[in-house]
């Protein structure tokens, strides 16, 4: 494995410093809920780190990595916002030699999240979401309610997502409405 300067090395020199910035946050803030949650702090501070590591990777790499490698052809369908977290996990493991399933699947959901989440995926999803570096109207309530419930924060940022990606007619991904609608849909 890479040395934890290696990483952040090579985190460094493949975004721009306001994205390393906003990835050191999301590091802190997951270690923040993995302490709150009973996980493994340091594991959920390294999946926070490199959850956005392929963010700035150019399209057509993208493109021939969907065709070449063993993901769902429908990705070439979406875009950057879609792929860097799932298409994302094949270059942490290609750069990083990040292999840990557990880390990779937080990735792999962190923008999309899934009907099922484990605590290491709400907690990347969650930190990404609340960083204190995000401003946006509903984010102090957005701190609050994951601070108190982890799963109500899933909840609350898919149907605050789905809103916004309707009011700007923007494509749902399927896998992000099945979300919402097992974390933020009252029971009946
Ligand atoms: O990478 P970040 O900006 O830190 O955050 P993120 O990975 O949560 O990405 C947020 C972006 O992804 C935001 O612009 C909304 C977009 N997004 C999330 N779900 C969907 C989506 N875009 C589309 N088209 N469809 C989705 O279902
Ligand atoms: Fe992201
Ligand atoms: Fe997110
Ligand atoms: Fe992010």
């Amino acid at each position: 494995p890479l040395s934890s300067d290696e990483i952040i090395a090579k985190e460094k020199a493949n975004m721009n410093n306001k994205r390393f910035q906003h990835c050191v946050r999301v590091s802190e803030t997951s270690r923040k809920l993995a302490k709150l949650n009973g996980y493994d702090e340091d594991k959920a501070a390294l999946a926070g780190f490199v959850h956005d590591y392929a963010k700035q990777v150019p399209i057509d790499e993208y493109r021939e990595v969907i065709k070449t490698q063993d993901f769902d052809k429908d990705l070439l369908n979406w875009n950057r916002a879609i792929w860097h977290g799932i298409v994302g996990t094949y270059f942490i493991t290609r750069d990083l030699k990040i292999t840990d399933p557990e880390i990779l699947q937080a990735v792999w959901r962190h923008t999309t999240a899934d009907t099922e989440m484990t605590t290491l995926d709400k907690i990347v999803f969650m930190a990404d979401f609340i960083e204190p570096g995000r401003d946006f109207p509903g984010v102090d309530e957005a701190r609050k309610i994951t601070y108190e419930d982890l799963d109500a924060g899933v909840g609350y940022q898919l149907a605050h997502t789905l809103e916004f990606l309707i009011e700007n007619r923007n494509k749902i991904y399927p896998r992000t409405l099945e979300a919402y609608n097992v974390w933020s849909v009252k029971s009946k």
